[in-house]
């Protein structure tokens, strides 16, 4: 219609300071090494200022003095354009961090809950278009699943359940970095659940470097996986790398450390 413009598209990045407790959060896969909270803190505040660069609006959440983990606010939600799923996670003590990020996205999004027996990890959650694939995981079991297929199946969405093992959450195995491209590590999933997608695979001498945070044409890299990077590059991925050392040794990657969407 001539003269209507479609209203400019604005990406919110909801992220929390990092807590002091973060030295006690919760390990599945790795050894506990000593945190360097003020070297975590400027990596952070790196991160954040890549979320800007990239077009983010940053909002950042108070550090949760009590909340080891709160840092990791994708695994409090799942937020898609219709309406925001507020998780349960999967550990327990994680629990407490979903209130406030609640608080945070009710402005945008209407909310729905997670309920008991349900357990979900927003890092679980891969959204690829309309399909969401969902790792079933030690985080995630099959009852929250369930409740997102009914929340969002009346939304045109179909929900994937897929195996994850040996790793945290489906995104530490596979994670998009191209409209029809993934990033993945096949020795912690079968990689059949994702069809005709074309598969770049991290470095063998790399498993954690399947995590990459896509942002419009940019992809987010944490530093310390080069010959992963390097693959992504020969693809003709543009990358924007910062460091993450401290949070990777909480078990964080680029994706946890942020909720993106379009306003
Ligand atoms: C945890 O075990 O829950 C945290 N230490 C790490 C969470 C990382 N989150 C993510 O990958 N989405």
């Amino acid at each position: 219609m001539a003269g209507v413009r479609a209203a400019p598209i604005m990406l919110i990045a909801i992220t929390r300071e990092i807590s002091p407790s973060i030295v006690r959060c919760v390990l599945t896969h790795l050894e506990r090494e000593p945190i360097d909270v003020q070297k975590a803190k400027a990596q952070h505040q790196h991160y954040e200022r890549s979320l800007a660069a990239a077009g983010c609006l940053v909002h950042t959440l108070p550090a949760e003095t009590d909340l080891p983990d709160s840092v990791f606010v994708e695994d409090a939600a799942i937020v898609l354009d219709e309406l925001a799923i507020i998780a349960r996670p999967g550990a327990a003590s994680r629990r407490a961090e979903t209130d406030s990020v609640a608080g945070a996205l009710r402005p945008y999004r209407p909310l729905s809950f997670i309920q008991p027996p349900g357990t979900i990890d927003g890092g679980d959650v891969l959204r690829l278009g309309k399909q969401l694939f969902i790792g079933l995981s030690c985080r995630t079991n099959p009852q929250a699943i369930e409740q997102v297929h009914r929340l969002l199946s009346p939304l045109g969405y179909t929900v994937h359940s897929v195996a994850v093992h040996g790793c945290l959450h489906l995104k530490s195995a596979v994670t998009q970095v191209a409209e029809n491209t993934l990033l993945m590590n096949r020795a912690w999933l079968d990689q059949r659940a994702f069809g005709q997608m074309d598969i770049i695979d991290v470095h063998p001498s790399e498993p954690h470097g399947a995590n990459a945070l896509l942002l419009g044409e940019r992809v987010i890299y944490a530093g310390g996986y080069p010959a992963t990077c390097r693959r992504l590059m020969d693809h003709g991925i543009s990358l924007e790398v910062v460091p993450l050392s401290e949070l990777a040794k909480a078990e964080g990657a680029v994706t946890c450390c942020s909720l993106v969407f379009s306003v």
